[in-house]
């Protein structure tokens, strides 16, 4: 589609939002300053680069596929990702995980890391001009063996994984002073049981001991900000999680902390969107781990899903998209990782902009009025509004590639980056 033809539809666009209300330019000017936390562990099926050969063991995660090309060091990441976000329209962030540090060559344990190890990081995302979040990585480590790092009743064990917790944290401390934006640094760890533990209560009160110790110093919240991700189970962990979302959604809302909810990590029937409110009537922010769980935790690449589609229209219905920080979390290494990258932010993004252009102000009225046929009929309207022309018309604005040119743009970068890869 040439360039006067998107303008085109996307002023016809624009007319019908006006009649129902909407400002679609005041929509993408809104959608312009949303970053999302792009997730760097989909270019490399969290790996991370601690050793030459370094891949992703234990945790109760897995990715699944083997398709050519992934990233083998730092400068091929940085690369790949420069390529995504050449791909996705907006200003975003990096989410970075601990193992992804550049160690020289040096065998560094997790708790021996220093922000020293991220200053090419920091260096590569200041001339991006993209913020940072960080995460600790308390799996693919054989002092995660034992299925428990922070719950861990070894002492040893845990004051390993305590000491690497403080030390993200003051990495991400750092981050966020030299960026001058605050890096959210979140924590999950996987542990948990195969089988019915006799001690639930014992594990959680280490957690929370752990947890305690790890956040007794305290950062200017300019700096850095702690979230803390709920799960329900995993592969491994199945009867038995210690960081359930009960133990976590206390935690954060007693303590003041972010709680990050992921969308793979409830019951299947269970909605994330619905949580959002209730959440921030007594935490004053949240983190999301956008993602699509297909059976179980898998963490499929993100499509323009019903899921999606209520998050973000809760998280603008409920005023909320400033108190939210929207990160990814998805890993598919069974095609094209930058592609992989693309799909799932732009779905994101896509999403997003579906929420802004919804008259929720009509729907509220239709509510109060207690017309609820209304404000059914008018949310099934807005599904066959020329959406796209709006989201077309943004991705020519922000110069990245319109849907029907993105299959090209990755195929050329395969062939002359990835391919090479061997
Ligand atoms: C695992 C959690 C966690 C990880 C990343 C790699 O179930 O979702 O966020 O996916 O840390
Ligand atoms: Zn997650």
């Amino acid at each position: 589609m040439n360039h006067d033809a998107v303008l085109q539809a996307y002023g016809q666009a624009k007319e019908r939002y006006r009649r129902l209300g909407v400002d679609a330019d005041q929509v993408i000017a809104n959608l312009k300053t949303i970053a999302l936390s792009v997730h760097c562990w989909q270019g490399d099926d969290v790996g991370g680069f601690e050793t030459p050969d370094s891949q992703l063991s234990g945790g109760g995660i897995q990715v699944t596929g083997n398709y050519p090309g992934k990233a083998r060091n730092v400068d091929e990441l940085r690369r790949d990702i420069e390529k995504a976000f050449s791909l996705i329209p907006g200003t975003h962030r990096l989410s970075l995980h601990a193992m992804y540090g550049e160690f020289g060559g040096k065998q560094v344990d997790r708790d021996q890391i220093e922000p020293a190890h991220f200053q090419g990081w920091t260096d590569w995302a200041g001339e991006h001009t993209c913020g940072l979040d960080f995460n600790g990585t308390f799996f693919s480590h054989p002092k995660a063996d034992s299925g428990y790092t922070l719950a861990s009743p070894d002492p040893g064990i845990r004051k390993f994984w305590i000491e690497h917790a403080r030390r993200c944290r003051e990495i991400s401390a750092f981050m966020g002073e030299e960026l001058s934006t605050a890096c959210i640094n979140n924590i999950w760890v996987p542990d948990g049981e195969k089988d019915y533990p006799a001690d639930r209560m014992g594990y959680r009160r280490i957690l929370k001991e752990s947890l305690d110790t790890i956040f007794s110093r305290e950062y200017p919240p300019e700096l850095m900000k702690d979230s803390v991700e709920t799960k329900l189970f995993g592969i491994g962990s199945e009867a038995f999680v210690v960081g359930s979302h009960e133990f976590y959604m206390n935690y954060a809302s007693r303590k003041g902390k972010m709680l990050c909810l992921d969308m793979g990590h409830f019951h299947p029937t269970e909605s994330v969107a619905d949580k959002i409110s209730a959440v921030l009537l007594f935490c004053d922010e949240l983190m999301l781990h956008v993602s699509r769980p297909m059976r179980w935790d898998s963490d499929h690449i993100v499509v323009l899903s019903d899921e999606i589609y209520m998050l973000f229209s809760e998280l603008v219905r409920s005023g909320k998209l400033g108190s939210t920080s929207i990160g990814l979390d998805f890993f598919d290494g069974s095609v094209n990782r930058i592609g992989a990258w693309a799909v799932g932010a732009r779905s994101s993004l896509k999403g997003l902009l579906f929420a802004l252009l919804e008259p929720a102000d009509q729907l509220r009225a239709y509510e109060q009025e207690g017309n609820l046929f209304a404000r059914l009929a008018l949310a099934e309207q807005m599904k066959t509004m020329p959406f796209g022309a709006v989201w077309d018309y943004y991705c020519t604005l922000q110069e990245v590639p319109m849907d029907d040119q993105l299959i090209g743009e990755v195929a050329d970068y395969e062939a002359q980056v990835l391919g090479g890869r061997k």
